[in-house]
């Protein structure tokens, strides 16, 4: 059942919904994630439709909170670089895996580089999935620079021409100036060989409003071009992508739906709003 399956209930006055407040209708969407002022919004709106056609109006008024920037993963003349970002344990290295492994399974050519300096178990784990992809994994030696990573993983991806190259990050505290600053450094290296065309927040979809705070200090800092939102597996809290959409206008490029490789698909935004409604 979608979060909005007993709103429309309620709007048409079909069913046992009917009798629904619309107070309790507005808490269900606040432990979806929407958040206090999409939730506002859609109600006030909600409250406005009439009759028959509650889904089709919901999904028009759903739709305008979505981005109408293009989800599509930028492809360039040269190597295409993308840089993944984001807090500690939502997934980058995951999602690293998963991307190379949507790429190449698309007929593209790839590799990665291992910028999280920071712990060697990041490093291997990281290898470990390049083998299983079958993907080469640039790495430094330990604790070197997170830009220099970048950097030899930039001049390997002109040498061998590859298609795509993913570089991922150490989890960094958005609140963390200094760290935030270390992410613009890797990016202008990284320039100092081929442009960087993508850089993609990892956000936890379990994590709610905070998702919201961490993407807009990201923002600020790299200038994202779009979102990965992970962990929607499972999840009562479906809310979450429509929130972050409508608050950033940063479109959301793929989702996460659990730990393995395949676990892992483009986001399609009728497809999703389909879910919450119906
Ligand atoms: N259920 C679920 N777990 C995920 C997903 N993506 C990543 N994880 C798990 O989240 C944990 C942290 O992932 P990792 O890639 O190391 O995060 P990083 O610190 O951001 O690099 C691991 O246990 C992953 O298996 C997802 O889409 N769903
Ligand atoms: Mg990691």
């Amino acid at each position: 059942m979608g979060i909005f399956t007993r709103f429309v209930a309620k709007i048409r006055g079909t069913s046992t919904a009917s009798n629904l407040d619309w107070d309790e209708l507005k808490a269900e969407l606040l432990a979806a994630d929407l958040g206090p002022s999409l939730t506002e919004k859609i109600i006030a709106q909600g409250k406005q439709i009439k009759g028959d056609d509650a889904q089709e109006s919901l999904r028009v008024i759903l739709n305008s909170y979505l981005t109408s920037k293009s989800r599509e993963l930028v492809r360039t003349n040269t190597t295409t670089v993308i840089l993944v970002v984001g807090v500690n344990g939502v997934g980058k290295t995951t999602t690293v895996a998963k991307l190379a492994n949507h790429l190449k399974e698309s007929g593209n050519s790839v590799l990665l580089g291992a910028a999280d300096t920071f712990r060697a178990a990041a490093v291997d784990q990281l290898c470990t999935w390049g083998d299983r992809v079958g993907v080469v994994v640039v790495t430094g030696k330990a604790m070197s620079e997170p830009a220099s990573v970048a950097f030899d993983a930039a001049k390997a991806a002109v040498a061998a021409k590859v298609d795509y190259l993913i570089i991922d990050t150490a989890g960094r505290l958005h609140t963390k100036n200094d760290l935030m600053a270390e992410l613009g450094k890797v990016r202008r290296v990284i320039e100092k060989v081929l442009p960087v065309s993508e850089t993609l927040l990892v956000l936890d979809g379990t994590t709610g409003q905070n998702a919201l705070t961490q993407a807009e200090l990201f923002n600020e800092a790299v200038t994202l071009t779009g979102l990965i939102v992970t962990k929607l597996d499972g999840s009562a809290r479906g809310g979450a992508a429509l929130a972050i959409e409508n608050r950033l206008d940063l479109p959301i490029k793929f989702v996460g739906t659990g730990e393995a490789i395949s676990d892992f698909s483009p986001f399609d935004g009728d497809t999703y709003l389909e879910s919450l409604i119906s």
